[in-house]
């Protein structure tokens, strides 16, 4: 005796019966969404076809309920305003579940908290869900997105479906990820991996509902303060409840691709990583791809879609973010971008430090939490100059000028734009086959001490280099101030299991029949005075080459 259920499929209004619809989808999933929907209480459900007219229908949705507002100087460009309480990840409402606790997190010797990642058990989980899920999505929709984590036909990528109450979310999805009525079609051919016909990761998101009153911000619904981000890696599963925003409810990107995806990667002798990718091509023609790990908000964007000013070299973007990579038969490392889209940190960004990003974002973009200019446009800490006549919204709604003492974006703010818009991708960004990756990078924020770049010796040492990276923290989680922390391989917040096992798992890659990639360190973030000294006498020995 569930609730009353109208159900939408595809981008069309008429109703359809239930069980007509829901009785075509495979039977896991029909199993999925008859569960949440009897614990949800939802008051629609729509199955995401993932078409122009179903994105036309959302968008309409959305700026009728004040979520986004349009930005008339652009091509199908959306400002969303978040809760000023739902601006970032939550890594200390982030949680792996698992049975016995050591699969998830490392547990330090004489202490009983580890850095790497926070453990929660498969009861109180339980516990967390049925405290926060029940009734939570009455009188909202039920989304249903099934999407791809990598191009359709390739054999490196995954299956997921997530169930949201956000149509931003959908919208975000859309551009982040492959959804819609070709997935569905996948889930009925066997996986690859032989987890059967009908295998996907199961991902459920409500934006939830506060225990003690209305919500605060109708056009931003969410629960701050019962946030909870739930992984169970052992039936790869993603609950999410209480925030809309980024990694915490686009599930396909952190929560899927790193988190459950290390864990499958540890399972199926692959990795997943906290990286970007991209091709150089130097004067002579030979191309190398690279994969470049840097924790969040440190550059990983500007880096994919870098110009290069060393004559005759090209620069071309495969990911920005995210990168799934083992080695083929022959003994090459390849790699995806799981990714279909760009979510990137708009403050910084500008004309001098990412022309190119500035030529993919202003068409078919969602921004949110930048400021808003009187014509129309957007406008972020470090853009390039306003011009005259304009004045500015920041990103909470309010007047705001430059000499104001708070910022017009967010500093987390960003920019989700599909990848394919960007002017230097890759020709093989979907290949099927991933690319040859000749290289892998870590780095971080370090304005002290740490050089420009240095290789490690071998497999071993890299690995080492990865585990022992640090960071300048960033507005990309709820860190506050800026102390160096311990961030190996970028990946500090992203761990879905044990970061011994991890460190082991990264070792065993190293095989005769393999070809190990070179490993560096960079640090292009050093503010101290040997670094002007640094810099001069690089440029003269580029310029004497
Ligand atoms: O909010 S996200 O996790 O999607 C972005 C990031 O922190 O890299
Ligand atoms: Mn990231």
């Amino acid at each position: 005796c569930g609730p009353k259920v109208h159900l939408q499929w595809a981008s069309g209004s008429q109703p359809v019966r239930k069980l007509s619809v829901v009785s075509l989808l495979p039977n896991k999933l029909k199993d999925f969404i008859e569960e949440s929907v009897r614990l949800c209480r939802p008051s629609n459900l729509h199955v995401c076809d993932g078409s122009d007219a179903e994105n036309a229908m959302l968008i309409e949705r959305l700026l009728e309920n004040h979520t986004i507002v349009p930005l008339p100087k652009y091509k199908n460009c959306f400002l969303a305003r978040s809760s000023p309480r739902d601006v970032a990840r939550v890594e200390s409402r982030t949680f792996i579940c698992t049975k016995n606790k050591r699969d998830a997190v490392n547990v330090p010797r004489g202490s009983t908290k580890g850095m790497l990642g926070n453990w929660m058990s498969l009861e109180d989980a339980d516990r967390a869900v049925a405290e926060r899920f029940p009734g939570c999505m009455e009188g909202r929709t039920m989304y249903v997105i099934p999407f791809s984590m990598g191009p359709l036909d390739s054999p490196y990528s995954k299956l997921g479906v997530q169930l949201t109450d956000s149509a931003y979310v959908v919208c975000s999805m859309r551009i982040m990820t492959r959804i819609g009525t070709k997935v569905l079609e996948k889930l009925d051919s066997p996986d690859d991996s032989g987890n059967g016909v009908g295998y996907f990761v199961k991902a459920l998101h409500s934006v939830g509902h506060p225990a003690d009153g209305p919500v605060q911000h109708p056009h931003w619904p969410c629960d701050p303060d019962r946030t909870i981000i739930l992984h169970k890696p052992e039936m790869d599963e993603i609950i999410s409840y209480g925030s809309g925003y980024g990694g915490n409810s686009l599930l396909g990107k952190k929560c899927f691709a790193l988190r459950i995806g290390s864990s499958i990667a540890h399972r199926e002798g692959w990795l997943a990583e906290h990286m970007l990718i991209l091709g150089v091509t130097n004067p002579k023609g030979r191309k190398r791809y690279v994969v470049a790990a840097f924790p969040s908000a440190c550059g990983k964007t500007n880096m994919a879609m870098m110009r290069p000013t060393l004559p005759g070299y090209k620069v071309e973007c495969v990911g920005d973010d995210i990168v799934w990579m083992r080695f083929d038969r022959n003994g090459q490392l390849r790699a995806i971008n799981p990714e279909f889209g760009f979510f990137g940190v708009a403050p910084g960004t500008s004309r001098t430090t990412n022309p190119v990003a500035m030529d993919t974002v202003f068409e078919n973009t969602i921004f949110t939490n930048v400021a808003q200019t009187s014509d129309g446009g957007v406008y972020w800490e470090g853009m390039d100059k306003l011009e005259p006549g304009v004045t500015i919204t920041d990103w909470q709604g309010n007047p705001w000028t430059p000499g104001s003492s708070t910022p017009a974006a967010h500093p987390n703010s960003r920019f989700c734009t599909p990848a394919e818009q960007c002017p230097i991708i890759d020709a093989d960004w979907q290949s099927p086959d991933g690319v040859p990756i000749d290289a892998i990078l870590f780095g971080g924020r370090r304005p002290s001490g740490v050089p420009l770049v240095y290789e490690a010796f071998d497999w071993k040492h890299g690995v080492y280099v990865g585990a022992s990276m640090k960071s300048e923290a960033t507005a990309a989680a709820e860190h506050k101030g800026k102390e160096i922390m311990h961030d190996p391989f970028a990946m500090r917040p992203f761990f879905g299991y044990n970061f011994g096992h991890y460190l082991q798992h990264w070792l065993s890659m190293e095989t005769p029949n393999v070809k190990v990639p070179k490993v560096f360190h960079v640090n292009w973030f050093r503010k101290d005075d040997q670094v002007s000294a640094l810099l001069k006498y690089l440029q003269a020995r580029i310029r004497g080459l």
